[in-house]
C-alpha cells in the first residue's frame, strides 16, 4: 500500500512538471517569436537609408506644403480669398511662389478642372500670373517670358481690353463655372478688380 501511495505520488508529480513545461515551451515560443519579428522590423527600419539608392529616392519624394496640391513636379495653391491682380501676386510670392504660369496644354487642362470644381458661383474667377500691363497686346508671364500663342486658352472674343476702366484691361482670369469649350476660359480683366487666384511653385524635394 505504502509503495502504490508512493507510485500514486510520483505520477502526479511527474504529471505536473509535464503540464508546466509545455506551457513553458509555448511562452518561450512566443516569446522568441515576438523578439524575431521586432528585430526584423528594427533591422529593415535601420538599414532602409542607407542600403541603396532606391531607397533614398523614395526619401526624397516631391511634397508640397499644407494646403497646397501636388501636380506635374509643381505645387498649386488656390487661393479663395478675393483681391487685385497686384496683391494676389504678393501674396503668393509671400508664400514663396508667385501667380501661375502654364506652360502646356496638360497644365491648363489641370487648372481648369480644378477651379470650376473649386467656383461657388457662376461669377466666380481666379487670376492666373499673365499681364499686358508694360505693353498693351504684349502679354508676359510673371517670369516676364512671352506667351507662346499655340498654348494660349483665350475664350470666346478675348482679350478685347475692354475699357472699364481708364488703363483697359491688363491681367488675366480663368472664369467660366459651366465648362469652357476646348479649356477656353481666358479673359482680361481690370487688374484692380477683387478675385481668387492660384499660386505656383516648385516642389520642396527633403528627407521624410
Ligand atoms: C509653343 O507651344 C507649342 C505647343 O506646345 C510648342 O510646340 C512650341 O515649341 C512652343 N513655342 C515656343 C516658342 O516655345
Ligand atoms: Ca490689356
Ligand atoms: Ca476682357
Amino acid at each position: 500500500q505504502v509503495k502504490l501511495l508512493t507510485e500514486g505520488q510520483r505520477s502526479q508529480q511527474r504529471e505536473w512538471p509535464c503540464w508546466f513545461s509545455v506551457l513553458c515551451w509555448q511562452l518561450l515560443l512566443l516569446l522568441f517569436t515576438v523578439s524575431v519579428s521586432f528585430y526584423t522590423f528594427i533591422h529593415v527600419l535601420s538599414s532602409k537609408p542607407s542600403s541603396s539608392g532606391v531607397y533614398i529616392k523614395s526619401d526624397t519624394c516631391p511634397k508640397c506644403e499644407e494646403g497646397w496640391e501636388l501636380h506635374g513636379g509643381k505645387c498649386y495653391y488656390f487661393s479663395t480669398r478675393d483681391s487685385s491682380w497686384y496683391q494676389s501676386r504678393d501674396d503668393c510670392r509671400r508664400g514663396g511662389g508667385d501667380l501661375v504660369k502654364i506652360d502646356s496644354r496638360e497644365e491648363q487642362s489641370f487648372l481648369e478642372v480644378r477651379v470650376r470644381q473649386k467656383m461657388n458661383k457662376d461669377d466666380d474667377s481666379f487670376w492666373i500670373g499673365l499681364t499686358d500691363s508694360k505693353e498693351e497686346g504684349k502679354w508676359l508671364w510673371v517670369d516676364d517670358s512671352p506667351l507662346n500663342t499655340s498654348l494660349a486658352f483665350w475664350s470666346g472674343t478675348q482679350p478685347n481690353n475692354y475699357p472699364y476702366v481708364p488703363e483697359g484691361e491688363d491681367c488675366v482670369m480663368m472664369e467660366m463655372k459651366r465648362g469652357a469649350d476646348d479649356l477656353k476660359c481666358w479673359n482680361d480683366v481690370p487688374c484692380i478688380i477683387s478675385l481668387k487666384s492660384i499660386c505656383e511653385k516648385l516642389v520642396s524635394t527633403g528627407r521624410v
